[in-house]
């Protein structure tokens, strides 16, 4: 079982404790499972909803997206090229660059007519979800004191480079898969970024993380992120904090999908240590 952290504890009297627990689950785990964390249901829920209906459109539609060039600002893939006979991993993803919104918006699809407002709004909440995990991130780390007193000139400027950086949304989705055990939705990797926020889909398990030499599966808690420490925070940390690998299976009968939330900030920026495995059998 993952560690859970309370979101509502991290800002009450209950702190302290909350950050070493925070602490712990970086060291040991690399990954906590947050509640609480005020982002509303019905932003989570359209999300999800837009998201699944880009899924839906006829390829024709969807490939309109496609492209190689990796700082676009809308980027969508399959595993299913229709001129391979094989297929790398089983997921379609749309990745979308939130920065800045208003450069990158009128590039984003515009069908499923909901999807540009549904990603600004999440954009938005999960921004602010993330400088409060950063700064209670840095305050475990001992690197800021207390963050929300922090000296004007010490800790808040060090903060402030926190605030700008680059967002990338990305939408995944694994279909379901008549073969499971020949290939995986995504292969064991670690997150380049400081730290990841994911919606796990609450329906489907597939998720699965490196820990004590084993794949753990992760069960979804409903209306829970997934975080996990990234590269940059690995590296940051000077490697107290683990960016662990993980993976996704598929589902024989149900399609799976889940939104990760990713942050890069320019002093940090081009600092990569990706890890893919080949995929057996694949
Ligand atoms: C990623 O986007 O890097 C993931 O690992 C996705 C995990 C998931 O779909 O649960």
């Amino acid at each position: 079982k993952l560690p859970v952290i309370d979101l509502a504890k991290l800002q009450g009297p209950d702190r302290v404790h909350t950050l070493k627990s925070l602490s712990k689950a970086c060291e040991e785990y690399g990954f906590f499972q947050l509640i609480n964390h005020g982002i509303a249901s019905e932003s989570v829920l359209n999300m999800f909803q837009a998201a699944r209906k880009f899924f839906e459109l006829p390829f024709e539609e969807r490939s309109k997206y496609m492209s190689k060039d990796q700082s676009a600002p809308v980027r969508y893939g399959t595993s299913f090229n229709q001129n391979k006979d094989s297929v790398f991993c089983w997921r379609d993803f749309l990745k979308l660059s939130c920065h800045p919104l208003s450069d990158v918006l009128p590039n984003w699809p515009s069908s499923p007519a909901e999807l540009r407002q549904a990603v600004v709004n999440y954009s938005k909440e999960t921004k602010s979800l993330y400088l409060m995990l950063v700064k209670a991130v840095l305050e475990s780390l001992g690197v800021v004191e207390k963050a929300e007193n922090a000296d004007e000139n010490d800790s808040c400027d060090h903060l402030k480079e926190f605030e700008d950086g680059s967002q990338l949304i990305v939408a995944n989705f694994y279909p379901s898969c008549p073969e499971p055990d020949l290939t995986l939705g995504m292969p064991p990797h670690s997150d380049y970024g400081f730290l990841t926020l994911l919606l796990p889909d609450e329906e489907v398990k597939g998720l699965q993380i490196q820990h004590e030499g084993r794949w753990v599966t992760v069960e979804p808690i409903p209306n829970s992120f997934v975080v996990n420490v990234g590269d940059h925070l690995e590296i940051f940390s000077n490697g107290r904090y683990s960016s662990v690998l993980h993976r996704v299976l598929v589902n024989p009968f149900k399609s799976r999908m889940s939104i990760a939330s990713f942050r890069e900030f320019y002093w940090i920026h081009g600092v990569s240590r990706t890890q893919e495995q080949e995929l057996p059998g694949v």
